[in-house]
């Protein structure tokens, strides 16, 4: 780590210089995990925009190796923007991705390699036919982007979603294919919907209801839900329902934006986000991008922007309700110095710090053990959007069962300090658990954006520990709530804890284990 780059992670994906957001193409193929991203080759802020290229055996370790698609026909002359990665039968990959051509327009475009033998793919052919699909018949041409992984139906037709907004609602425009090549668009859209606005990188794939296997994406019975995920508002949005290949229909058991029913993959930074299948491992992979929360001159000094999560599995619940993620297990291989406590009590307010470990890099787990629920306050029905209750609460004002939880990148006098904790209210005869990442005192630096992030977690108090996750590296927290139910990403930039070794401390809390993680 050079001491002038303070922010720059140890365990997160980040290319060595330059801009990059949104994780493209994700795949396994022939042993290998291949991410490709949108990239800046030029410089620290967004444009110029191609897919980068890096590899990876275990998806923690990876080699940056050439680009894999950059602008060289009239279909992309003007930007190589986000796609997906489908394989198609004979273990043959192509990529759809959305080209910005010579008018400016957003069109569909396919690549496929150019040695299916090399297992790095590290070459690229631009199909004779691009552009596959382009935005006629009412469609925008700002505003029609982003293919997802196709599937195939049992007819054997592909179908794939490109995001849009048409007549102001975001929309799923849905195409079919027999070859892969020529595409129709069907005249209703897979889902759209007038409470939001331009779906940018939707993702559509299935859900196993009764296994804690993921789902190949063209797959479907009836022991499997479908997601629909899109990306707008700053957050990744997803909403549950069941999809039928024969007619397209996609039924839906929620709607996006539908009062009291926010389901979002994270509620902190995380955005145009993608899965896939990894068929080694039988699960389903998410990927994430997570911005910066400095300014554009900060990054340039810096010489870069963007990070990608921690590679996510992600699975539907128990309830079958919503999903829940959690860190690939192989991030585990890199803890090196393991510190455990159990059965430890705090007083109320008081602090206990974690010695020994380096706070800019640790992989944390708490387990909260919760006597006295009856104490809880009440939670005023008027209270219902988490992200204020976490604001207006703060993790310094002390109420009757919270907060407790964790202060990461924490000075020894907490002059600085990231708080992710959780407070616990009484409604009528349930209990409602809130999760907050408070980063108004992360930094004493000024011109960040601190925001607050808050989210409420689906579980009963009365019958299980509270527990946190929380992924530490340098200017990340990656913090995974209720076993994963509710996640929360923050970008800190603390000034004085991470210019030497300090701790990270837990507020209040009953049984705790921390560990360590080597960059
Ligand atoms: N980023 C890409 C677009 C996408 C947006 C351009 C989402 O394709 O809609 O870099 O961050």
């Amino acid at each position: 780590q050079e001491t002038d780059q303070p922010y720059r992670t140890g365990y997160h994906f980040q290319p060595p210089k330059n801009w990059m957001n949104d994780p493209n193409g994700p795949m396994y193929y022939k042993g290998v995990y291949h991410l490709f991203y949108q990239y800046n080759p030029y410089g620290a802020v967004w444009g110029n925009i191609i897919w980068a290229h890096s590899v990876s055996y275990d998806l923690v370790n990876w080699v940056h190796i050439d680009h894999a698609i950059y602008p060289t026909q009239p279909s992309d002359i003007n930007g190589c923007w986000s796609g997906s990665t489908t394989i198609l039968p004979g273990e043959k990959p192509a990529i759809l991705y959305t080209g910005i051509d010579t008018k400016n327009h957003q069109v569909q475009n396919m690549a496929v390699p150019k040695n299916l033998s090399d297992p790095l793919l590290r070459e690229w052919i631009k199909s004779p036919y691009n552009p596959l699909m382009t935005p006629i018949d009412g469609i925008d041409p700002d505003l029609y982007r982003d293919p997802t992984t196709a599937w195939q139906g049992p007819d054997k037709i592909w179908r794939v979603i490109v995001g849009s907004q048409i007549d102001g609602h975001g929309r799923a425009i849905l195409y079919r294919s027999k070859d892969f090549v020529s595409w129709t668009r069907i005249d209703s859209p897979l889902h759209s919907s007038g409470k939001t606005e331009m779906w940018e990188c939707p993702d559509f794939f299935p859900v196993s209801t009764r296994s804690s296997n993921g789902v190949d994406t063209s797959s479907q019975d009836k022991y499997t839900k479908h997601v629909l995920k899109a990306s707008f508002n700053h957050h990744d949005y997803y909403i549950l329902g069941s999809y039928k290949p024969a007619n397209d229909n996609f039924s839906v058991e929620t709607n996006f934006m539908d009062s009291g029913m926010d389901l979002r993959y994270d509620y902190g930074k995380f955005y145009a986000s993608k899965t896939f299948f990894d068929r080694a491992m039988n699960r389903r992979i998410l990927w994430g991008w997570i911005n910066e929360s400095d300014s554009e001159s900060d990054d340039i000094k810096k010489g870069w922007s963007g990070l990608q999560s921690i590679p996510r599995t992600i699975l539907l619940s128990e309830t079958g309700k919503q999903l829940v993620q959690w860190p690939i297990k192989e991030i585990e291989k890199l803890r090196f110095k393991n510190l455990s406590f159990h059965d430890k009590k705090l007083k109320s307010g008081s602090v206990l710090e974690v010695p020994g470990i380096t706070a800019s890099q640790a992989d944390v787990e708490v387990s909260f053990e919760l006597p006295n629920l009856e104490d809880a306050e009440i939670l005023d029905p008027s209270w219902t959007d988490p992200q204020l209750l976490c604001s207006q609460k703060k993790a310094s004002v002390r109420g009757k069962l919270g907060p407790f939880g964790l202060l990461a990148f924490a000075t020894k006098n907490l002059t600085e300090q990231t708080a992710i904790y959780f407070r616990i209210f009484r409604s009528n005869h349930n209990y409602i658990v809130l999760m907050c990442s408070d980063q108004s005192r992360s930094s004493v630096r000024e011109e960040l954006d601190k925001t607050t992030y808050g989210a409420f977690i689906d579980m009963d108090p009365r019958h299980e520990n509270i527990t946190l996750r929380s992924l530490i590296d340098h200017s990340i927290v990656e913090s995974f709530g209720g076993e994963g139910r509710a996640c929360i990403t923050a970008r800190v930039y603390p000034k004085l804890g991470n210019s030497r070794a300090s701790i990270p401390v837990c507020i209040q809390q009953w049984h705790l284990k921390c560990q360590n993680l080597k960059a």
